[in-house]
């Protein structure tokens, strides 16, 4: 095989989320290598083992190994889901200081093997700690990435796909702000298929616009209704992270709400936020930014500001 042409993602933590991750991967035929990194080491061993025997059956060959930090070197794409999940009732930004005293850790030793690719974060809360990455690895902005609010976002997309009947594929529409209880629905370019929301709902009189504020708290809180019913959440993220991937690795220029490093866009500076950007396999390629509304203008930078609390607590 030519060493140029083989894509190696490095996964950091393989509990739920990086595990959910690896299968999906593996399943949608993205990669050529695979490393799985953990502090317990027999349990990114046994995974390997696990997610090896399906290979077989997956769409390409890919080559998967419970490795060390020394494989990062030749990474394209580290993916950090390593750390504490919240615990029922805890909010993501409850998880900040433990998760960061385990991220600084993570990154010196990622550093320290020459890695020169791109960073994917998941780990919560995902905006602060992409926001360590960044401080910590000395990488250009553009390279280090978090989930954002990629997830948030298909959740939207699944719940109005199912009021308007219509495949979530279908739906455009976005969630931007912290990964967290700070986010906010846009509106006000939201579209089903190719019709403004607002316009459909103006044909379609069986249909509320009241219902859409239901919608978004559902979605907003969805994390915390799983957690609740089975005590954590993982395939939903398991799937964002491979759209990232594929996003980044097979360099398709797509747009999705990543957290971000934002100078100047939207206003607001130093700080990691989820906002449409464009991906390719530079990573970030261009921040998008749409005009919001007043409303959706004020929730934004109220977003921010919380995210920027929290960021001083721990930098
Ligand atoms: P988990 O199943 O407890 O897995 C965490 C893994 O990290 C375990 O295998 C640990 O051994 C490992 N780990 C801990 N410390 C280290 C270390 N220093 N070095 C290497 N590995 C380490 O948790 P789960 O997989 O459920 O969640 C992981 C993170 O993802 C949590 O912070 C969640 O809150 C977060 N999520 C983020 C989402 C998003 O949208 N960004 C969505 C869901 C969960």
């Amino acid at each position: 095989m030519n060493k140029e042409k083989v894509n190696r993602v490095v996964i950091v933590g393989t509990g739920a989320v990086g595990c959910s991750y690896a299968y999906s991967l593996i399943n949608q035929g993205v990669v050529e290598e695979l490393v799985l990194i953990d502090i317990n080491e027999a349990k990114a061993e046994g995974e390997a083992m696990d997610l090896n025997h399906g290979v077989p059956f997956a769409p390409s060959p890919i080559k998967v190994w419970s490795g060390s930090y020394q494989d990062c070197a030749d990474a394209d794409l580290v993916v950090i889901t390593a750390g504490l999940a919240q615990k029922p009732g805890e909010t993501r930004l409850q998880l900040v200081e433990k998760n960061t005293r385990i991220f600084k850790q993570i990154i010196k030793e990622i550093m320290k093997s020459g890695f020169n690719g791109i960073f994917l974060v998941a780990t919560n809360p995902v905006d602060i700690l992409t926001y360590v990455t960044w401080k910590e690895s000395g990488l250009p902005k553009e390279r280090v990435i978090g989930s954002g609010t990629v997830l948030d976002s298909a959740r939207l997309r699944f719940e109005l796909g199912k009021y308007f009947n219509v495949d979530s594929r279908n739906i455009h529409a976005i969630i931007i702000g912290e990964h967290g209880d700070t986010e906010l629905p846009v509106w006000s370019h939201a579209k089903i298929g190719i019709e403004n929301l607002d316009d459909v709902l103006e044909r379609k009189k069986d249909l509320k616009k009241e219902c859409l504020e239901e919608i978004f708290v559902n979605v907003r809180d969805a994390a915390y209704h799983i957690i609740e019913r089975k005590g954590a959440t993982y395939y939903g993220i398991g799937m964002s992270l491979v759209r990232i991937t594929k996003a980044i690795l097979k360099n398709e220029n797509s747009i999705l709400t990543v957290s971000s490093y934002l100078e100047g866009e939207y206003g607001q500076n130093d700080v990691y936020i989820g906002v449409p950007a464009k991906l390719n396999r530079n990573g970030v390629q261009e921040i998008i930014e749409i005009e919001l509304n007043e409303k959706e203008k004020e929730q934004f930078n109220y977003s921010v500001s919380v995210l920027k609390e929290t960021i001083k607590s721990v930098i």
